[in-house]
Protein backbone atom coordinates (compact mmCIF):
# COMPACT_ATOMS: atom_id res chain seq x y z
CA UNK A 1 0.00 0.00 0.00
CA UNK A 2 2.61 2.58 0.75
CA UNK A 3 4.05 2.17 -2.95
CA UNK A 4 0.70 3.47 -3.93
CA UNK A 5 1.16 6.66 -1.30
CA UNK A 6 4.56 6.87 -2.99
CA UNK A 7 2.68 6.94 -6.68
CA UNK A 8 0.45 9.37 -5.76
CA UNK A 9 3.83 11.67 -4.37
CA UNK A 10 5.41 11.30 -7.38
CA UNK A 11 2.66 11.28 -10.29
CA UNK A 12 2.03 14.83 -8.74
CA UNK A 13 3.55 17.81 -8.70
CA UNK A 14 3.42 19.80 -5.57
CA UNK A 15 1.68 22.41 -5.13
CA UNK A 16 -1.93 24.04 -3.58
CA UNK A 17 -4.96 23.11 -4.46
CA UNK A 18 -6.23 24.22 -7.32
CA UNK A 19 -9.52 26.26 -8.34
CA UNK A 20 -11.10 29.51 -9.54
CA UNK A 21 -10.91 32.08 -7.02
CA UNK A 22 -14.01 34.84 -7.17
CA UNK A 23 -13.46 37.96 -6.83
CA UNK A 24 -13.13 38.43 -3.53
CA UNK A 25 -10.18 36.14 -3.80
CA UNK A 26 -12.04 33.26 -2.46
CA UNK A 27 -11.26 29.75 -3.30
CA UNK A 28 -14.69 28.31 -5.32
CA UNK A 29 -14.38 24.87 -5.75
CA UNK A 30 -14.86 24.97 -9.67
CA UNK A 31 -15.18 21.25 -10.39
CA UNK A 32 -13.90 20.04 -6.90
CA UNK A 33 -15.79 16.35 -7.03
CA UNK A 34 -17.53 14.47 -3.97
CA UNK A 35 -16.37 11.35 -4.03
CA UNK A 36 -18.04 8.19 -2.14
CA UNK A 37 -15.75 5.60 -0.93
CA UNK A 38 -17.01 2.16 0.24
CA UNK A 39 -13.69 0.20 1.93
CA UNK A 40 -13.48 -3.35 3.22
CA UNK A 41 -10.70 -3.87 5.02
CA UNK A 42 -8.88 -1.96 7.25
CA UNK A 43 -5.65 -1.99 4.99
CA UNK A 44 -8.12 0.46 2.65
CA UNK A 45 -8.68 2.36 5.48
CA UNK A 46 -5.36 3.57 6.25
CA UNK A 47 -4.50 4.04 2.79
CA UNK A 48 -6.96 6.30 2.54
CA UNK A 49 -6.44 8.03 5.43
CA UNK A 50 -2.25 8.52 4.65
CA UNK A 51 -3.11 9.53 1.07
CA UNK A 52 -5.24 12.65 2.90
CA UNK A 53 -2.84 13.28 5.61
CA UNK A 54 0.06 13.07 3.11
CA UNK A 55 -1.54 16.46 1.51
CA UNK A 56 -0.26 16.77 -1.67
CA UNK A 57 -3.49 15.70 -3.31
CA UNK A 58 -5.76 18.42 -2.03
CA UNK A 59 -7.93 15.44 -0.39
CA UNK A 60 -10.28 16.60 2.04
CA UNK A 61 -12.17 14.15 4.07
CA UNK A 62 -15.90 15.09 4.51
CA UNK A 63 -16.78 11.63 5.96
CA UNK A 64 -14.49 9.14 7.07
CA UNK A 65 -14.76 5.53 5.75
CA UNK A 66 -14.89 2.87 8.24
CA UNK A 67 -16.21 -0.72 7.51
CA UNK A 68 -19.85 0.06 8.48
CA UNK A 69 -20.02 3.44 6.88
CA UNK A 70 -19.03 5.18 3.92
CA UNK A 71 -16.83 7.91 2.82
CA UNK A 72 -16.55 10.71 1.20
CA UNK A 73 -13.71 13.22 0.28
CA UNK A 74 -13.56 16.05 -1.61
CA UNK A 75 -11.40 15.77 -4.85
CA UNK A 76 -9.68 18.77 -6.68
CA UNK A 77 -9.89 18.28 -10.18
CA UNK A 78 -5.89 17.97 -11.05
CA UNK A 79 -6.11 14.86 -8.46
CA UNK A 80 -9.62 12.99 -9.66
CA UNK A 81 -8.02 10.68 -12.21
CA UNK A 82 -5.03 9.81 -10.13
CA UNK A 83 -7.46 9.52 -7.54
CA UNK A 84 -9.75 7.13 -8.79
CA UNK A 85 -6.98 4.86 -10.41
CA UNK A 86 -5.88 4.53 -7.06
CA UNK A 87 -8.73 3.83 -5.57
CA UNK A 88 -9.02 1.33 -8.47
CA UNK A 89 -5.97 -0.41 -7.85
CA UNK A 90 -6.16 -0.85 -4.25
CA UNK A 91 -10.30 -2.34 -4.82
CA UNK A 92 -11.80 0.29 -3.21
CA UNK A 93 -15.33 1.31 -4.65
CA UNK A 94 -15.67 5.30 -5.42
CA UNK A 95 -18.41 6.50 -7.02
CA UNK A 96 -18.00 9.98 -8.27
CA UNK A 97 -21.08 12.23 -6.23
CA UNK A 98 -21.11 15.34 -7.66
CA UNK A 99 -18.71 16.65 -10.13
CA UNK A 100 -19.08 20.48 -9.72
CA UNK A 101 -19.32 21.52 -6.13
CA UNK A 102 -19.32 24.93 -6.91
CA UNK A 103 -22.92 24.29 -8.92
CA UNK A 104 -23.90 22.56 -6.03
CA UNK A 105 -22.79 25.32 -3.98
CA UNK A 106 -24.42 27.96 -5.54
CA UNK A 107 -27.51 26.02 -5.75
CA UNK A 108 -27.55 26.33 -2.10
CA UNK A 109 -26.76 29.61 -1.83
CA UNK A 110 -29.74 30.79 -4.14
CA UNK A 111 -32.26 29.17 -2.10
CA UNK A 112 -34.09 31.68 0.06
CA UNK A 113 -33.09 32.55 3.39
CA UNK A 114 -36.83 32.04 4.68
CA UNK A 115 -36.68 29.32 7.22
CA UNK A 116 -39.56 26.87 7.66
CA UNK A 117 -42.80 26.93 9.10
CA UNK A 118 -41.25 24.64 12.17
CA UNK A 119 -38.95 27.50 13.80
CA UNK A 120 -40.76 29.56 15.79
CA UNK A 121 -37.85 32.15 16.72
CA UNK A 122 -36.19 33.74 14.32
CA UNK A 123 -35.92 37.25 15.06
CA UNK A 124 -34.28 38.84 18.55
CA UNK A 125 -31.13 40.26 19.00
CA UNK A 126 -30.23 38.75 15.79
CA UNK A 127 -31.71 37.18 12.84
CA UNK A 128 -31.09 33.35 12.62
CA UNK A 129 -31.36 33.30 8.70
CA UNK A 130 -27.57 33.83 7.79
CA UNK A 131 -23.99 33.10 8.95
CA UNK A 132 -22.41 35.62 10.69
CA UNK A 133 -18.43 37.28 10.44
CA UNK A 134 -16.66 37.33 13.62
CA UNK A 135 -17.31 40.77 14.33
CA UNK A 136 -20.89 40.28 14.00
CA UNK A 137 -20.82 37.98 16.83
CA UNK A 138 -19.34 40.03 18.62
CA UNK A 139 -21.17 42.90 18.55
CA UNK A 140 -24.14 41.14 19.01
CA UNK A 141 -22.62 38.69 22.00
CA UNK A 142 -22.05 42.58 23.77
CA UNK A 143 -25.85 43.09 23.07
CA UNK A 144 -27.00 40.05 24.95
CA UNK A 145 -25.32 41.66 27.89
CA UNK A 146 -27.73 44.31 27.94
CA UNK A 147 -30.23 41.69 29.54
CA UNK A 148 -30.02 41.27 33.20
CA UNK A 149 -27.76 38.39 34.15
CA UNK A 150 -25.63 38.32 31.31
CA UNK A 151 -22.05 39.54 31.06
CA UNK A 152 -19.57 39.05 27.81
CA UNK A 153 -16.07 39.09 27.61
CA UNK A 154 -13.14 37.38 26.13
CA UNK A 155 -11.40 34.08 26.58
CA UNK A 156 -7.61 34.66 27.97
CA UNK A 157 -5.77 34.51 25.05
CA UNK A 158 -5.56 36.05 21.66
CA UNK A 159 -5.43 33.74 18.86
CA UNK A 160 -2.51 33.04 16.22
CA UNK A 161 -3.69 35.49 14.08
CA UNK A 162 -4.34 37.95 17.09
CA UNK A 163 -8.23 37.59 17.64
CA UNK A 164 -10.13 37.84 20.86
CA UNK A 165 -12.89 34.98 21.56
CA UNK A 166 -15.97 36.34 22.88
CA UNK A 167 -17.59 34.51 25.96
CA UNK A 168 -21.29 34.68 27.57
CA UNK A 169 -22.20 33.88 30.64
CA UNK A 170 -25.90 33.77 31.70
CA UNK A 171 -25.88 33.30 35.09
CA UNK A 172 -28.63 35.63 36.37
CA UNK A 173 -31.55 33.03 37.89
CA UNK A 174 -33.26 33.04 40.37
CA UNK A 175 -33.20 29.25 41.39
CA UNK A 176 -32.03 27.35 43.92
CA UNK A 177 -28.98 24.96 43.53
CA UNK A 178 -28.89 26.10 39.83
CA UNK A 179 -26.78 23.48 37.25
CA UNK A 180 -23.87 24.79 35.50
CA UNK A 181 -23.65 24.21 31.35
CA UNK A 182 -20.86 24.46 29.28
CA UNK A 183 -21.44 24.86 25.60
CA UNK A 184 -18.53 25.31 23.53
CA UNK A 185 -19.47 25.92 19.17
CA UNK A 186 -17.06 26.63 16.56
CA UNK A 187 -14.07 24.23 16.86
CA UNK A 188 -14.36 23.32 14.00
CA UNK A 189 -13.53 26.47 11.63
CA UNK A 190 -16.29 25.13 8.41
CA UNK A 191 -18.99 23.81 10.55
CA UNK A 192 -21.15 27.29 10.26
CA UNK A 193 -24.13 25.84 11.84
CA UNK A 194 -22.68 25.22 15.21
CA UNK A 195 -21.84 28.73 16.27
CA UNK A 196 -25.13 29.90 14.61
CA UNK A 197 -26.90 27.36 16.64
CA UNK A 198 -25.19 28.42 20.07
CA UNK A 199 -25.94 32.08 19.20
CA UNK A 200 -29.71 31.29 19.13
CA UNK A 201 -29.93 29.21 22.09
CA UNK A 202 -28.48 32.63 24.00
CA UNK A 203 -31.21 34.42 21.97
CA UNK A 204 -33.99 32.81 22.69
CA UNK A 205 -33.39 31.94 26.10
CA UNK A 206 -33.05 35.83 26.64
CA UNK A 207 -36.05 36.83 24.58
CA UNK A 208 -38.43 34.21 25.13
CA UNK A 209 -37.35 34.26 29.02
CA UNK A 210 -40.94 36.05 30.48
CA UNK A 211 -43.41 34.88 27.74
CA UNK A 212 -42.40 30.74 27.56
CA UNK A 213 -42.32 28.49 30.22
CA UNK A 214 -39.25 26.54 28.95
CA UNK A 215 -37.04 29.62 28.21
CA UNK A 216 -38.02 30.41 31.73
CA UNK A 217 -37.25 26.94 33.26
CA UNK A 218 -33.79 27.37 31.50
CA UNK A 219 -33.07 30.94 32.44
CA UNK A 220 -33.88 30.56 36.25
CA UNK A 221 -32.19 27.19 36.75
CA UNK A 222 -28.61 26.71 35.45
CA UNK A 223 -26.05 29.29 34.59
CA UNK A 224 -25.02 29.15 31.00
CA UNK A 225 -21.41 29.03 29.67
CA UNK A 226 -21.18 29.88 26.07
CA UNK A 227 -18.38 30.22 23.51
CA UNK A 228 -19.91 30.39 20.32
CA UNK A 229 -16.67 30.49 17.91
CA UNK A 230 -13.98 28.83 19.47
CA UNK A 231 -11.49 28.68 16.66
CA UNK A 232 -12.33 32.58 15.72
CA UNK A 233 -8.91 32.45 13.05
CA UNK A 234 -10.06 29.59 11.55
CA UNK A 235 -13.39 30.64 11.49
CA UNK A 236 -12.96 34.11 9.53
CA UNK A 237 -10.74 32.30 6.91
CA UNK A 238 -13.60 29.75 5.65
CA UNK A 239 -15.10 33.31 5.07
CA UNK A 240 -12.62 34.77 3.25
CA UNK A 241 -10.22 32.71 1.62
CA UNK A 242 -11.60 28.61 1.83
CA UNK A 243 -14.51 27.51 3.11
CA UNK A 244 -13.91 24.22 4.05
CA UNK A 245 -10.75 24.87 6.33
CA UNK A 246 -11.06 22.70 9.40
CA UNK A 247 -8.54 23.51 11.52
CA UNK A 248 -6.72 26.90 13.37
CA UNK A 249 -4.66 29.02 11.51
CA UNK A 250 -1.61 28.76 13.25
CA UNK A 251 1.93 28.39 11.45
CA UNK A 252 3.54 25.32 13.81
CA UNK A 253 7.89 25.48 14.27
CA UNK A 254 8.34 22.58 11.85
CA UNK A 255 5.37 22.16 9.60
CA UNK A 256 6.64 24.65 6.46
CA UNK A 257 4.00 25.70 4.59
CA UNK A 258 1.23 23.73 6.53
CA UNK A 259 -0.41 25.64 8.80
CA UNK A 260 -2.91 24.66 11.56
CA UNK A 261 -3.71 22.54 14.14
CA UNK A 262 -6.68 20.32 14.53
CA UNK A 263 -7.89 21.67 18.60
CA UNK A 264 -10.27 18.84 18.59
CA UNK A 265 -7.39 16.40 18.84
CA UNK A 266 -5.21 18.77 20.92
CA UNK A 267 -7.03 18.45 24.63
CA UNK A 268 -5.72 15.40 27.20
CA UNK A 269 -7.74 12.86 26.54
CA UNK A 270 -5.52 10.30 25.43
CA UNK A 271 -3.77 12.61 24.05
CA UNK A 272 -1.47 11.18 20.69
CA UNK A 273 -3.25 8.52 19.92
CA UNK A 274 -3.94 6.38 16.92
CA UNK A 275 -7.49 8.67 16.79
CA UNK A 276 -5.18 11.53 15.45
CA UNK A 277 -2.07 12.48 13.35
CA UNK A 278 1.25 13.64 13.77
CA UNK A 279 1.38 14.69 10.46
CA UNK A 280 1.43 18.41 10.02
CA UNK A 281 -0.96 18.51 6.62
CA UNK A 282 -3.58 15.86 8.21
CA UNK A 283 -6.94 17.43 9.42
CA UNK A 284 -6.66 16.11 12.07
CA UNK A 285 -2.81 17.03 13.02
CA UNK A 286 -2.76 16.80 16.80
CA UNK A 287 -0.20 19.65 17.36
CA UNK A 288 3.07 19.08 18.82
CA UNK A 289 2.12 18.62 22.49
CA UNK A 290 -1.16 18.63 24.53
CA UNK A 291 -2.71 21.73 24.70
CA UNK A 292 -0.30 23.48 22.60
CA UNK A 293 -2.59 26.24 21.35
CA UNK A 294 -4.05 29.35 22.53
CA UNK A 295 -7.83 28.36 21.44
CA UNK A 296 -7.57 25.06 23.46
CA UNK A 297 -5.81 26.33 26.22
CA UNK A 298 -8.84 29.41 26.36
CA UNK A 299 -11.49 26.46 26.64
CA UNK A 300 -9.52 24.65 29.20
CA UNK A 301 -8.42 27.85 31.12
CA UNK A 302 -12.32 28.72 31.45
CA UNK A 303 -13.75 25.68 32.43
CA UNK A 304 -11.42 25.34 35.44
CA UNK A 305 -11.97 28.77 36.19
CA UNK A 306 -16.04 28.15 36.26
CA UNK A 307 -15.20 25.00 38.10
CA UNK A 308 -13.21 26.52 40.92
CA UNK A 309 -15.87 29.40 41.23
CA UNK A 310 -19.17 27.10 41.04
CA UNK A 311 -17.49 24.06 42.25
CA UNK A 312 -19.01 21.86 39.84
CA UNK A 313 -20.12 22.12 35.47
CA UNK A 314 -22.42 19.68 35.39
CA UNK A 315 -22.96 18.97 31.79
CA UNK A 316 -19.90 20.04 28.52
CA UNK A 317 -21.68 20.27 25.15
CA UNK A 318 -19.26 20.35 22.13
CA UNK A 319 -21.23 21.55 18.94
CA UNK A 320 -20.31 20.45 15.50
CA UNK A 321 -21.35 18.97 12.17
CA UNK A 322 -22.76 17.10 10.00
CA UNK A 323 -23.84 13.47 9.91
CA UNK A 324 -27.20 14.36 12.69
CA UNK A 325 -25.14 12.38 15.61
CA UNK A 326 -25.03 12.40 19.53
CA UNK A 327 -21.61 11.43 20.25
CA UNK A 328 -21.18 10.19 23.75
CA UNK A 329 -17.60 9.42 25.32
CA UNK A 330 -15.56 8.31 24.94
CA UNK A 331 -13.96 8.84 21.55
CA UNK A 332 -10.46 7.90 21.88
CA UNK A 333 -11.30 3.94 21.80
CA UNK A 334 -14.08 1.69 20.72
CA UNK A 335 -15.81 0.01 23.58
CA UNK A 336 -15.00 2.54 25.81
CA UNK A 337 -17.30 3.78 28.26
CA UNK A 338 -17.30 6.55 31.16
CA UNK A 339 -18.85 4.35 34.52
CA UNK A 340 -21.86 6.71 34.65
CA UNK A 341 -22.46 5.50 30.53
CA UNK A 342 -26.02 4.49 31.67
CA UNK A 343 -26.81 7.67 32.85
CA UNK A 344 -25.16 9.38 29.94
CA UNK A 345 -26.75 7.09 27.61
CA UNK A 346 -30.49 8.03 29.14
CA UNK A 347 -29.94 11.97 28.94
CA UNK A 348 -28.83 11.69 25.31
CA UNK A 349 -31.51 9.45 24.40
CA UNK A 350 -34.30 12.02 26.02
CA UNK A 351 -32.49 14.73 23.57
CA UNK A 352 -32.69 12.21 20.73
CA UNK A 353 -36.38 12.33 21.23
CA UNK A 354 -36.51 16.02 21.69
CA UNK A 355 -34.98 16.41 18.12
CA UNK A 356 -37.18 14.04 16.42
CA UNK A 357 -40.32 15.56 18.18
CA UNK A 358 -39.07 19.07 16.71
CA UNK A 359 -38.66 18.50 13.62
CA UNK A 360 -38.90 14.59 12.46
CA UNK A 361 -35.19 14.36 12.05
CA UNK A 362 -33.31 11.46 13.19
CA UNK A 363 -30.53 11.93 15.16
CA UNK A 364 -28.19 8.50 15.91
CA UNK A 365 -26.41 7.72 19.51
CA UNK A 366 -23.34 6.36 20.22
CA UNK A 367 -19.73 6.88 21.43
CA UNK A 368 -17.12 7.90 18.08
CA UNK A 369 -15.24 5.33 18.45
CA UNK A 370 -18.46 2.96 18.19
CA UNK A 371 -20.39 4.46 15.20
CA UNK A 372 -17.72 6.68 14.00
CA UNK A 373 -13.54 6.83 14.00
CA UNK A 374 -11.07 6.69 16.96
CA UNK A 375 -10.84 10.40 17.72
CA UNK A 376 -8.16 11.02 20.80
CA UNK A 377 -7.61 14.97 22.46
CA UNK A 378 -11.15 15.96 21.61
CA UNK A 379 -12.66 17.97 24.07
CA UNK A 380 -15.90 16.38 24.94
CA UNK A 381 -13.28 13.18 26.14
CA UNK A 382 -11.18 15.45 28.54
CA UNK A 383 -13.93 16.83 29.88
CA UNK A 384 -15.64 13.62 30.92
CA UNK A 385 -12.44 11.82 31.82
CA UNK A 386 -10.06 14.72 32.53
CA UNK A 387 -12.16 17.29 34.30
CA UNK A 388 -14.80 14.34 35.50
CA UNK A 389 -17.46 16.13 34.26
CA UNK A 390 -20.27 14.32 34.27
CA UNK A 391 -21.86 14.88 31.62
CA UNK A 392 -20.73 15.60 27.91
CA UNK A 393 -21.53 15.44 24.74
CA UNK A 394 -20.71 16.47 20.93
CA UNK A 395 -23.63 16.92 18.60
CA UNK A 396 -23.02 16.42 15.07
CA UNK A 397 -25.94 18.48 13.58
CA UNK A 398 -27.59 18.80 10.28
CA UNK A 399 -27.27 17.86 7.26
CA UNK A 400 -27.72 13.70 7.77
CA UNK A 401 -25.07 12.21 6.06
CA UNK A 402 -26.81 10.34 3.02
CA UNK A 403 -27.63 13.71 1.07
CA UNK A 404 -24.67 15.43 -0.62
CA UNK A 405 -24.97 19.09 1.16
CA UNK A 406 -22.09 18.74 4.34
CA UNK A 407 -21.03 21.79 5.97
CA UNK A 408 -22.66 24.60 3.51
CA UNK A 409 -25.77 24.03 5.08
CA UNK A 410 -29.06 25.99 3.56
CA UNK A 411 -29.57 29.50 5.31
CA UNK A 412 -33.34 28.28 5.38
CA UNK A 413 -32.09 25.36 7.79
CA UNK A 414 -30.55 27.41 10.59
CA UNK A 415 -33.54 28.00 12.31
CA UNK A 416 -34.86 24.68 12.55
CA UNK A 417 -31.81 23.08 13.16
CA UNK A 418 -30.96 25.47 16.17
CA UNK A 419 -34.70 24.66 17.24
CA UNK A 420 -33.57 20.94 17.42
CA UNK A 421 -30.51 21.58 19.36
CA UNK A 422 -32.65 24.27 22.03
CA UNK A 423 -35.08 21.45 22.07
CA UNK A 424 -32.24 18.89 23.19
CA UNK A 425 -30.68 21.17 25.59
CA UNK A 426 -33.86 21.42 27.40
CA UNK A 427 -33.82 17.40 27.68
CA UNK A 428 -30.77 17.24 28.43
CA UNK A 429 -30.71 20.40 31.17
CA UNK A 430 -34.08 18.98 33.27
CA UNK A 431 -32.52 15.33 33.68
CA UNK A 432 -29.54 16.40 34.93
O1 LIG B 1 -13.73 14.30 14.47
C1 LIG B 1 -14.21 15.15 15.22
O2 LIG B 1 -13.51 15.93 15.86
C2 LIG B 1 -15.72 15.23 15.39
N1 LIG B 1 -16.36 15.03 14.14
S1 LIG B 1 -16.25 16.19 12.96
O3 LIG B 1 -16.83 15.63 11.75
N2 LIG B 1 -17.14 17.43 13.36
O4 LIG B 1 -14.91 16.58 12.82
C3 LIG B 1 -16.14 14.18 16.40
C4 LIG B 1 -15.62 14.50 17.76
C5 LIG B 1 -15.91 13.48 18.77
N3 LIG B 1 -15.52 13.94 20.06
C6 LIG B 1 -14.49 13.46 20.78
N4 LIG B 1 -13.80 12.46 20.38
N5 LIG B 1 -14.23 14.03 21.92
ZN1 LIG C 1 -16.29 19.14 13.85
Amino acid sequence: MKCLVLLALCGLALGLPSGRLDEQGAETYLNHRLVDVNITSVEQQSYINDLADVGNMGLDVWLYPTLKNTGRLRVPPESIDLFMDLMQKSGVSAKIRTQNLKQLNDAVYAQPAEPSQYADFIEGVIRHNAYYRLSDIDSYTSNFASFSGVSKSYLTRPTYEGRNTPYVEITGGSGNNKKNIFIEAGMHAREWISPASALYFIDRLLHRRETDSDANYLYNNFNWFVVPVSNPDGYEYTHTSYRYWRKNRRAVSGCGNSRGVDLNRNFDSMWGGSGSSGSCSSDTFRGPSVFSENESQNVRDKVQQIKSQQGTIHAYLSIHSFSQLLLTPYGFASGTYPPNNNDILDITNRARTAILNSDGRSYRVGTPADILYNADGGSHDWARLTENIQYSMTYELRPASGGLEGFVLPTSQIAPCSKEVWESLYAIASNL
